[in-house]
């Protein structure tokens, strides 16, 4: 098998180059490839070498599909430590990502050039992680510890010219990058430019009270993640050890993270995220049919949101509301929306400006027409969506995608209001649509293969998450929610309170605890749901009953002031003796006696009811996987990335 990397004299320069699709990840190949090259390079007649990729990026870093398995040597920090130490001037030429390993390749290089278009950064802690071939240390003798720990706590990815501004890249080139960074080279030969090795710069002035306050900063920011303090105390190391010291407590710590269970959770997503958008008997070259413009239904929430995801990704947006005084309302939400967005640096005004314009409304059908693809987003009234589905069918043109973005109807009852189920799909947005990254998309039992290829690939231009569920009540996500909410009553009235149950969870890693869940979703929602089912299939009394007597006090939540709590003008939760009365009231009615229960029994008997019901949701072929529920759970329902999703977590338990 030929190496994924070259090695060739241009001139006075080698140029060792890696072509390793799809992005050049570091496996073992490539690090014994590197390593022969920079060796070669050291005893022939170049002058100075280049490191650059082929393809669509630099190195985007270490390969991950290796971790959690036995080492293979090269090591790369051993690898970076002999190019660093070369005796021939050494520059990398980065265009696309230079990300974690692949930045830390760069890094260990003596001079670093790129094209403007280029990003570097260090995702790492994204995957339970910190740099762990010299990233902590060789970052902050370049770029200072402030900038340094910035970078890499918060994973996020900086432009070429940004890197430049901080020290990390030495030119910003265009052109061909090769020909550039030859060039470069050249130039520093000629200039007499001395090798500039990391380890030998010392790292610029700091105030020591900096780590104090980022250790402070990350205990709020990164809740019970072990990575982003561990970054602190490499950084620290770096700034107060010499480099060999430094990089041996980098490499202590380093383990340690990928030895944990948080790093094998994070790592399970990254895989499972990316594993959700492939669709079992579709092949990758499924056609898809064009989505340049799209309708949406309803100007809510939802549909505010739903608009804003397809304007941010540059399609225009057609919104439908029923009177002209509705469909003001709904784009005045979507301008304050922008504008706040603008208020708080996310977007530029330009920008925002630009979004906002390809949004405009109607409040007549016939505006769909000529779109590709209408999401329907009204509430959740089965017989209005199927008049709407019917609608849609008369006036839009052939081949246009109907979208439901209904969180529990059935799809196929929907499809069936048209002449053209094959072209009805669902769309699961989440609140608020415009930020929340999970969409569930709902295949109907004759929803075409096109139409769910396209849906899949716009989810990804759209930047959302998309996992595909078969049509069950709930779908995947709500579906799980319920026996989740069940165990929840039942836990209040054996004993435990809302804030318990709440404080329980979230110490575990769960975004919001499920009371105050429910107060933000409004407990009315389920109350009305419930009435609307006959008698015996409203289910066990003991799982509504506190709920229930709650919302006929006319407690329905945060909007009504009140519900598990009770909130205050900035809608902060307090506990409300009135509830305690409520849950003992019920407790005795079903000749319940409360005891004392433990925060553990709380998140086991919640886990399991999740865990439980994704189990029947896979054995019913729902879920085409269980790494897709996983997916569901993080994106969607503030799960815990650390924890993997239920499904993996039950599996590590
Ligand atoms: C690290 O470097 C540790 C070091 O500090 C220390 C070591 C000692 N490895 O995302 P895409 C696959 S930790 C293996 O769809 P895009 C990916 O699974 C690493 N595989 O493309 C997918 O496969 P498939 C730090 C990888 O254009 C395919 O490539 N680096 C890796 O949307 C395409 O990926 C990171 O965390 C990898 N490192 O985005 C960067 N990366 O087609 C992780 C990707 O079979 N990567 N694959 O599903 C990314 O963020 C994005 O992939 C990237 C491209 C932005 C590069």
């Amino acid at each position: 098998m030929s190496s994924p990397v070259s090695y060739e004299l241009q001139g006075k320069v080698g140029v060792i180059s890696v072509d390793n699709p799809p992005v050049n990840a570091l496996s073992q190949v490539v690090r014994q490839g590197l390593l022969d090259a920079i060796t070669a390079a050291q005893s022939d007649a170049s002058e100075a070498v280049v490191i650059i990729c082929e393809g669509r990026t630099f190195i985007a870093g270490a390969d991950i599909t290796e971790f959690g398995k036995p080492l293979q040597s090269p090591w790369l920090p051993e690898l970076l430590d002999e190019i660093e130490a070369s005796s021939k001037l050494v520059v990398a030429a980065i265009h696309g990502t230079a990300l974690g390993g692949g930045f830390e390749t760069a890094l260990a290089a003596h001079y670093r050039c790129a094209l403007a278009s280029a990003k570097v950064g260090f995702p790492e802690v994204k995957l339970g992680l910190l740099p762990g071939a010299g990233g902590t240390q060789r970052t902050p003798r370049f770029a200072g510890v402030g900038a340094s720990l910035e970078l890499i706590t918060s994973g996020a990815p900086i432009t070429a010219g940004q890197a430049k501004q901080i020290g990390l890249i030495d030119k910003i080139v265009d052109g061909n990058l090769r020909t550039a960074a030859v060039a470069f080279a050249a130039e520093l030969i000629a200039d007499g430019t001395p090798i500039r090795r990391s380890r030998d710069q010392s790292v610029p002035e700091f105030d020591h009270s900096i780590f104090t306050d980022y250790r402070a900063s990350l205990a709020k920011r990164a809740r019970g993640q072990v990575a982003p303090g561990h970054i602190v105390s490499a950084v620290e190391a770096a700034a107060t050890l010499p480099f060999e010291e430094g990089m041996a407590v980098e490499r202590d710590l380093f383990m340690e993270c990928m030895n944990s269970p948080q790093s094998a959770g994070m790592r399970h997503i990254f895989f499972a995220e990316r594993q959700a958008s492939r669709i079992e008997g579709l092949s990758k070259d499924t056609p898809r049919r064009p989505v340049e413009s799209v309708g949406v239904i309803g100007g809510g929430t939802m549909g505010g949101g739903i608009a804003m995801s397809f304007a941010n990704a540059g399609i225009p947006v057609t919104m439908i509301e029923i009177s002209d005084e509705a469909l003001q309302r709904g784009l005045s939400i979507i301008e304050r929306n922008y504008a706040g967005s603008v208020k708080r640096g996310k977007l530029s005004e330009e920008k925002a400006a630009a979004c906002r314009a390809l949004v405009t409304g109607s409040t007549d059908y016939s505006a769909l027409a000529d779109v590709d693809m209408v999401v329907e987003a009204v509430f959740e009234d089965p017989d209005l969506k199927k008049k709407i589905f019917a609608q849609l069918d008369a006036v839009c043109k052939p081949g246009a995608i109907l979208a439901t973005n209904t969180s529990y109807q059935d799809v196929d009852a929907i499809a069936a209001a048209t002449g053209r189920p094959e072209d009805v799909v669902g769309t699961h947005f989440f609140s608020p649509a415009h930020i929340m990254k999970l969409l569930e998309v709902v295949r109907g039992e004759k929803t075409a293969d096109d139409v769910l290829s396209t849906v899949m690939a716009l989810a990804k231009k759209i930047r959302k998450v998309a996992v595909v569920s078969g049509v069950c009540y709930g779908f995947i996500g709500n579906r799980m929610l319920r026996p989740y909410g069940n165990t929840v009553q039942l836990l209040l009235l054996e004993g435990a309170s809302p804030q318990q149950i709440d404080a329980a969870m979230e110490t575990w890693g769960m975004a919001m605890g499920p009371l105050r869940v429910f107060d933000l979703a409004g407990l009315d929602i389920g109350y009305s749901a419930r009435k609307a089912l006959a008698d015996d299939e409203e289910g066990d009394p003991r799982t509504y009953r506190v709920s229930d007597s709650l919302v006929e006090a006319g407690r329905l939540g945060q909007k009504s002031g009140s519900g598990f709590y009770s909130y205050d003008e900035k809608r902060q939760p307090a506990a409300d003796p009135v509830v305690d009365e409520v849950i003992e009231a019920a407790a005795a009615e079903f000749g319940i006696e409360r005891r004392e229960i433990s925060d553990d029994e709380i998140v086991d008997r919640l886990i399991a009811a999740l865990v439980d019901e994704g189990r029947k949701i896979l054995d019913e072929g729902i879920a085409q996987r269980s790494s897709d529920i996983d997916v569901v759970y993080i994106y969607g329902y503030g799960f815990p990335v650390s924890r993997g999703g239920p499904m993996f977590y039950a599996d590590q338990q």
